[in-house]
């Protein structure tokens, strides 16, 4: 059984749109997390090195990280189409975007959110402006980033996008927001919406 390490509307809710578009079984076991705030704590139910969500486990088999539970989650159930396999022209690119996610594009947001200077050549990530450029180049050939194939790489990068439009950390793009529309408007994000609710 799988079973996804939740607390509501953090990072971990794209793992339940994840699950919802695969269409197979999980349980969500609620968890506790450190906030902002102060508030909140490590819940020792979680498995996850530093009490955050998303975590996964497969009877047992703990993953953490998006990208890496989105990777394995596509990997195991192959059938659904949702991540390019080994083999498959686009392996590469999905590969890139998902480690890019969270090497590169999360750096640079919450860099700009925190008003901290990326150093040039030395942090691993970029400034904002160069990673929505980098997004823009590979919607250019899309709908998606892997083209006419929606992915798992979709959903990381579309429900962040999403809660980024109409802040100062993105610049207004038409092209951003309808992509982030077309992954947002899923029925699967829907069904993830009243999953997290329950
Ligand atoms: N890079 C991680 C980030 C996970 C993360 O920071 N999750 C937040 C919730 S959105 C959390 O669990 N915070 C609690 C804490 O930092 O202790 C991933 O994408 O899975």
């Amino acid at each position: 059984m799988l079973t996804l390490f939740h607390h509501p509307k953090t990072r971990s809710t794209r793992l339940i749109f994840l699950l919802e578009e695969l269409g197979v079984p999980y349980e969500l076991r609620h968890v506790e997390i450190r906030k902002r705030d102060g508030s909140g704590a490590v819940d020792p139910a979680n498995p996850h090195p530093h009490g955050k969500v998303p975590t996964l486990s497969d009877d047992g088999m703990v993953v953490f990280e998006s990208s890496a539970i989105a990777l394995y989650l596509t990997d195991r159930f192959a059938d659904r189409g949702l991540g390019p396999l080994v083999g498959d022209a686009q392996r590469g690119a999905y590969l890139s975007w998902l480690a890019y996610y969270g090497s590169v594009f999360e750096p640079a947001f919450v860099s700009k959110f925190l008003g901290a200077a990326v150093p040039r050549g030395t942090a691993g990530w970029v400034v904002v402006e160069e990673v929505v450029a980098a997004i823009l180049q590979a919607l250019g050939h899309g709908p998606y980033l892997l083209g006419e194939r929606f992915s798992a790489a979709d959903i990381l990068y579309g429900t962040a996008l999403a809660m980024f439009s109409g802040s100062p950390l993105l610049e207004k793009s038409p092209l951003i927001d309808a992509y982030a529309q077309s992954v947002v408007t899923r029925p699967a994000f829907q069904r993830a919406m009243v999953r997290e609710g329950n």
